[in-house]
């Protein structure tokens, strides 16, 4: 894409790989350095001793072209020898023990992020200064903001006897999402610390052109950002300048268990139960040209209904869509 890039102020709600791509296409169309991203920190975890942020992770990789495109998460080019030497301490580890988590897979290169982030940490450096040295590290010039400097845990209840607990246990995001697969069943999520922190990027959302909610689960991924004091009341202040995207096309989520949770949460899994949750603080949603049929139905919500291909398989359909999500916004008359 040659034509020039707009210099608009714009604010993201991101979680993972969604939102990443998303991302990768805005920095085609609007210049990165006008960009802040404000990113979820509820999967954040703590295994080996290491700070994990993994959303952070992906958007900064994959802004920095060096995501691992087939996974999604973790660094291309990937070496898994500290992962192999870990599996001879899982056979001595007592049974009450955490230690040696072979569950969730660091790859060789990607652990210097989590040696680094976690050396800062023990200096005392709070998250979103250590998220701008990592964007720093990776030539980024977009602000890649975490939601907040405050420790918030997501955590999932079961709804049935699984294979990750009884029902009504209380499982990490990660556990429910990389042990257990997506494939339990959920009857609540709970942002543990979110009433007591303080969220990142409020100055930004009042000054933004434009504030795209990324397609990522609305649930899990922009349920947490929204959880936090004073971002919804925000984001209803300047409902105008919202726009969103769905992550869902066809009743199924493009990526992840959005789909599944949407309805085991008493939520529509389509592009108008997107609609629904975010019609009070988005002005507009761009929905794919599969639920074309939907528009008058998002529309009746009060709602504008944008329709354009959301499949981003390439860059080039990425910038596509971020050029229409932010002409939704600025290049509508007023
Ligand atoms: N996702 C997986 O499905 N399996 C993994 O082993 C895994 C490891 C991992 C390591 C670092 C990182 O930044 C992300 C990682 N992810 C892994 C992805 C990640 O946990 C989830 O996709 C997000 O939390 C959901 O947005």
């Amino acid at each position: 894409m040659n034509a020039k890039k707009s210099s608009l102020p714009i604010v993201v709600l991101a979680g993972g790989v969604g939102a990443a791509r998303f991302l990768r296409g805005l920095a085609l169309v609007n210049e990165p350095r006008a960009t802040t991203v404000i990113v979820n920190t509820g999967d954040d975890t703590t295994l080996h001793g290491l700070n994990i942020s993994p959303d952070i992770d992906t958007v900064v990789y994959t802004l920095a072209h060096a995501i691992d495109a087939q996974r999604g998460w973790g660094l291309s080019d990937e070496s898994w020898r500290a992962m192999d030497s870990l599996k001879k301490y899982v056979e001595v580890r007592p049974e009450n023990s955490d230690a040696a988590p072979d569950w969730f897979n660091l790859g060789d290169k990607d652990l210097a992020t989590h040696f680094y982030r976690t050396a800062r940490r023990i200096e005392g450096a709070g998250a979103s200064q250590i998220a701008a040295e990592i964007a720093r590290a990776w030539d980024l010039e977009q602000q890649i903001l975490p939601m907040t400097d405050d420790a918030v845990s997501t955590l999932v209840e079961l709804a049935e006897d699984c294979i990750a607990g009884k029902a009504g246990d209380v499982i990490s995001f990660q556990e429910y999402f990389v042990k257990y697969k997506h494939g339990v069943a959920v009857r609540s999520v709970a942002f543990d610390g979110v009433d007591s922190a303080k969220p990142n990027g409020l100055a930004q959302l009042n000054n933004a052109g434009a504030i795209v909610i990324a397609p990522s689960n609305p649930i899990v991924s922009i349920g947490p950002i929204r959880a936090l004091p004073l971002v919804d009341e925000t984001l209803r202040k300047n409902r105008e300048r919202v726009v969103a995207i769905s992550p869902i096309v066809g009743g199924r989520a493009i990526k992840g268990p959005a789909d599944r949770m949407l309805n085991e949460l008493g939520h529509e899994s389509s592009a108008l139960g997107v609609a629904k949750i975010y019609s009070k603080v988005a002005s507009t949603l761009i929905i794919d040209s599969a639920d074309a049929g939907l528009k008058d139905e998002i529309q009746a919500l009060g709602m504008r209904c944008v329709v354009t291909d959301t499949m981003m398989i390439d860059t080039s359909v990425s910038a596509a869509l971020a050029k229409t999500t932010i002409d939704a916004i600025v290049g509508r008359p007023s």
